[in-house]
């Protein structure tokens, strides 16, 4: 019989630390298949965060570095200047990126690094047992919000793809979901398009991925997906925020 689906070769395997429904795991199999499908495994350095995917370099099958503490597109700078030839990505969650990581995310964006990151978008603090996250939806009960984000309290949401695209060193910027099949797709094509951007040299690429936490939220997995449909979406609209390859065909 026809193999017709299987395990990106550069996906180990091994069994995960995730949370059972949490999509942590899609999008690890979405970045290990453009891997795959580039045939760029052996050439590619992952920078891993603080927070639950501080254990990637476990399930990656490239080289992996581990940076805590938001400094992942520090380290990814390093790295990528000092190996140009090799593709460098960081794959960091909310907490990381635009908590205590802002500074080296918006500064690595300024310079136009030429990194992909993959920002992982689950509205809470996962690995440290659900306090608020920048992106913490106003009105959403966690740990350290019991009766609700109150702006008023705790400012606003943080909209990573929106402040990012306003940076000149920005060549792409990209919100996309995984709650369905069509926008898990529509997810891999953005992936492939950073890796591809970084090959041509275009600069910093950022693909934000809404995903769940279903543990934290204390929702079942697909009640998880409904949610992330239903709240995250509205205030996260998907979609393409900055993509200078497009502009620059649209101004041929
Ligand atoms: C300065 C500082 N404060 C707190 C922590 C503890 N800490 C480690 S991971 C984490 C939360 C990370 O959450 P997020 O980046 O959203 O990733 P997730 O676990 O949701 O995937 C925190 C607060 C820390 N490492 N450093
Ligand atoms: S705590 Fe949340 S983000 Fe972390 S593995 Fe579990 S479901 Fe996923």
């Amino acid at each position: 019989m026809a193999v017709v689906f299987e395990r990106p070769k550069s996906l180990l395997d091994v069994s995960t630390h995730y949370c059972p429904g949490c999509t942590h795991g899609i999008v690890h199999r979405l970045v290990c298949e453009v891997l795959d499908e580039m045939d760029i495994a052996g050439d590619t350095i992952g920078v891993c965060p603080v927070g639950c995917s501080v254990m990637a370099y476990d399930y990656f099958g490239c080289d992996m570095i581990e940076a805590p503490h938001g400094r992942a597109p520090a380290v990814a700078t390093g790295v990528k200047r000092t190996n140009p030839d090799k593709f460098v990505f960081t794959y960091q969650g909310d907490g990381d990126l635009a908590a205590i990581g802002t500074c080296e995310t918006v500064h690595s964006a300024t310079r136009g690094e030429n990194i992909v990151v993959i920002f992982i978008n689950n509205t809470i603090y996962g690995m440290t047992g659900g306090q608020m996250a920048p992106t913490t939806l106003p009105g959403q009960v966690t740990q350290t919000t019991p009766f609700g984000r109150d702006p008023k309290l705790a400012g606003y949401p943080v909209r990573v793809c929106e402040m990012l695209s306003t940076l000149t060193g920005t060549a792409y910027a990209h919100r996309v979901a995984v709650d369905s099949v069509p926008h898990i797709r529509e997810a891999k094509k953005a992936i492939r398009k950073a890796f591809e951007n970084q090959k041509a040299g275009k600069g910093f690429s950022i693909i934000e991925v809404l995903s769940t936490c279903p543990t934290n939220w204390g929702l079942t997995p697909v009640e998880a997906l409904q949610r992330l449909r239903d709240d995250m979406i509205p205030y996260y609209p998907l979609g393409v925020y900055k993509d200078i390859t497009a502009d620059e065909e649209g101004n041929k």
